[in-house]
């Protein structure tokens, strides 16, 4: 059982408000690869940047639609971890608990999680390329099918780089982050903006910033605690720790 400092446990204790930030390492233990490492096997030969933004799907829909169809195969066989679970814990803790996440697998909502809030979108669901709106789509690989509407290709309902995020999720997502007392960025390389800035906006505003990772990130100088190692030990052991 990892050991936590007294202040830390303190500050969880005295918290009205605590705000969660996550990234794909809070999923690598349910056998979701990172983002950075979604680019194994097959997509090794492609950076994201050139498998997640509207020119590579301009360019080559069927590619970028079997990518994420590959990854919706990985996302169905997963299941939610006890990372996951330890924060549907956590929520009941705090009335003012606010979960945000960069991921698009979902796997937060399926262990329980309530009011997710989703910067990047989900890949379980799609949209049609040209801007009509939602859509129903079971197809796997192949072709990206034609939206009902307009004919136009549909694609999957996640923010690609270079693409603004969903408004109402990022201003909800501000507002956690400036109103919390603590801020825990749990399993996120803080690389990819504007999500990155969330625990700078949080530390600003006078929160105590917690980070939960494997390795060192460019957020880490900036943290009041640092818990080096996976997600699916430290939360459970820190939820264990507060009751
Ligand atoms: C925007 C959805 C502008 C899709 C994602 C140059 C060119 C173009 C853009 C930019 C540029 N420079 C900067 C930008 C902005 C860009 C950006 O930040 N780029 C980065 C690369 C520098 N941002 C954007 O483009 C954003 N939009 O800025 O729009 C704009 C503004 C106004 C008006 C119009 C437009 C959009 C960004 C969203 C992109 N979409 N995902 C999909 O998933 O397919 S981002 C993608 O990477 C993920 O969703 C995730 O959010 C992000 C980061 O990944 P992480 O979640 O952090 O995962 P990663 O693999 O990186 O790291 C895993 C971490 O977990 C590691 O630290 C590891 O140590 C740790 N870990 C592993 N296992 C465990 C663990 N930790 C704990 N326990 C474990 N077991
Ligand atoms: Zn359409």
């Amino acid at each position: 059982m990892p050991e936590f400092p007294p202040s830390l446990l303190n500050a969880l204790r005295s918290a009205r408000r605590v705000a969660v930030l996550t990234g794909a390492g809070v999923s690598a233990e349910s056998g979701v690869p990172t983002f950075r490492e979604a680019q194994t096997g097959l997509w090794a030969r492609y950076a994201p940047e050139e498998l997640a933004t509207p020119e590579a799907f301009r360019a080559n829909p069927q590619r970028v639609w079997d990518w994420y169809a590959w990854r919706r195969g990985l996302v169905a066989a997963a299941r939610p971890n006890p990372g996951h679970r330890a924060l549907v814990g956590l929520a009941k803790r705090y009335s003012g608990f606010r979960l945000i996440t960069q991921n698009v697998d979902g796997l937060h909502q399926r262990a329980g999680s309530r009011k997710v809030i989703e910067l990047h979108g989900n890949i379980a669901r799609v949209k049609c390329s040209e801007g009509c709106g939602p859509a129903e789509c079971h197809d796997g690989a192949g072709r990206p099918p034609p939206c009902p509407r307009c004919g136009a290709w549909l694609r999957p309902d996640v923010v690609w780089f270079g693409e603004s995020l969903p408004p109402a999720a990022l201003a909800a997502a501000h507002q956690a982050a400036v109103e919390c007392q603590v801020f825990l960025s749990v399993g996120t390389s803080a690389l990819v903006y504007p999500a990155a800035d969330l625990p700078i906006q949080a530390k600003g505003a006078g929160a105590v910033l917690v980070e939960v990772n494997r390795e060192e990130t460019p957020l880490t100088a900036r943290a009041d605690h640092v818990l080096r190692g996976p997600a699916g030990e430290i939360l459970p052991a820190l939820l264990e720790r507060l009751s």
